[in-house]
Order: structure tokens, then C-alpha cells, then sequence
């Protein structure tokens, strides 16, 4: 995907500051600290067009980008924070549910797991929550630069069986040269595809 343009839209904090549903959308969603932004930099491109930290519970907002003037990437804020206080995580998880739910643009989700770790009990759950709303998702296992060579596939598998999956899940670091060209052939068809 040749990126001409990437642009920072705005950030909703709830679901009446979501912008006018005209372009299609590819959310990014995972527990807090997994390397969400940080993907959609590297499919970008770019260093820094969305903000990405080492402190967990970065992103609290529905985040929006265009791009080309033709799509939007949703940076969905993290979940599994344990700091945040319980009357914030609900709220959270009011908004990303009601985007996940009602947003007619959504052509797929990409839900990142940390490669290290496996899918958590949040991870399943918004799994079988997205398979049973209908959602298209891709299955993203980050940070495999922090694994032994041996051990990616064992954890690939761990996710494939844990998620219950019928493929196996694309393996990404953020540190390696160029760009995540798998997760790309995954998603142009979708943002392709009739709405
Ligand atoms: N080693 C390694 N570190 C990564 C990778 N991807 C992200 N990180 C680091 O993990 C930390 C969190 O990354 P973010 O992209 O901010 O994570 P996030 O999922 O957006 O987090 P929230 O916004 O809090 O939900 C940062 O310090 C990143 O540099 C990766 O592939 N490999
Ligand atoms: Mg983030």
C-alpha cells in the first residue's frame, strides 16, 4: 500500500464525536501496552503520527486517522489496565463497545496479542464478541522480536488454539526494516470490498 497521506482526524470520547461515517474504517484493538499505535505507525510508515508510550493506558480516546483520503485506521484505546479506576474502565469499555457495535464503516479489526504472553481473558472475550456482532478480525501476535527464534511458532499456536482460530496469526515486530506487508495484503480487501 503506497501511503500518500496520513492524517491525524480527531479523538472521540464519545460516540456523537465520531466522525461523519463516509470512508472505510480497520480499528486496532488489544489490551493496553501491546503495541497497538506502534503498528499502525509501522503500516503507516511514519515515526510518530500517532503517540505511543512505554506507560500503559497511552490511548483513552477513539482515535481517527485518514488516509489517502480514502480510509480511516481507529486506534481503539487499551484495555486490561489495571491502574486505571474501575468507573473509567467501564466507561471505556461503553465507548469501544459502542464503536465495535453500532460503527457501519467497520471492515475489520485487527486485535493485537502480545506474542509473549498469549490471548488474556479480555482478548477471548472481545474475540467472541466480535465474532458474534459478525465483525471480520485479524489476528495480529506483536512483539516477537522479544521471543527466541524457537519459540514463535509454539506461541503462534498457543493463540491459533486459545482464540480458537482456523489460521494461524501473523507474527510482527515493530523493529524490523520495512514494512508489515502480510498484515497489508490482509486488510486491502477488505478496505477494497463493497460495503
Ligand atoms: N520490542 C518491541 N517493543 C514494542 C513493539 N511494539 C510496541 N513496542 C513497545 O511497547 C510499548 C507500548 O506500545 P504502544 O504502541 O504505545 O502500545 P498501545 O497498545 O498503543 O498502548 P495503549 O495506548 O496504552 O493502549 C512502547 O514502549 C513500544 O515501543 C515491538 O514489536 N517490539
Ligand atoms: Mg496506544
Amino acid at each position: 500500500m503506497k501511503i500518500r497521506s496520513a492524517e491525524f482526524i480527531l479523538s472521540a470520547a464519545t460516540p456523537w464525536q465520531f466522525p461523519a461515517t463516509t470512508l472505510p474504517e480497520i480499528a486496532f484493538a488489544g489490551r493496553s501496552n501491546v503495541g497497538k499505535s506502534t503498528l499502525i505507525n509501522s503500516l503507516l510508515n511514519r515515526k510518530k503520527l500517532v503517540k505511543t508510550s512505554s506507560i500503559p493506558g497511552k490511548t483513552q480516546l477513539i482515535n481517527f486517522f485518514k488516509i489517502n483520503d480514502e480510509f480511516h485506521f481507529v486506534d481503539l484505546p487499551g484495555y486490561g489496565f489495571a491502574k486505571v479506576p474501575g468507573n473509567v474502565r467501564k466507561q471505556w469499555q461503553r465507548l469501544i463497545e459502542a464503536y465495535l457495535q453500532e460503527r457501519e464503516t467497520l471492515r475489520n479489526v485487527v486485535l493485537i496479542v502480545d506474542s509473549r504472553h498469549g490471548p488474556t481473558a479480555q482478548d477471548r472475550q472481545l474475540k467472541e464478541w466480535l465474532d458474534h456482532y459478525q465483525r471480520p478480525v485479524l489476528i495480529v501476535a506483536s512483539k516477537v522480536d522479544k521471543l527466541k527464534r524457537g519459540q514463535i511458532q509454539k506461541q503462534l499456536k498457543k493463540i491459533r488454539q486459545d482464540l480458537s482460530l482456523e489460521t494461524t496469526p501473523l507474527a510482527h515486530s515493530s523493529l524490523q526494516n520495512g514494512r508489515p506487508d502480510e498484515i497489508w495484503k490482509n486488510l486491502i480487501p477488505r478496505i477494497e470490498a463493497e460495503a
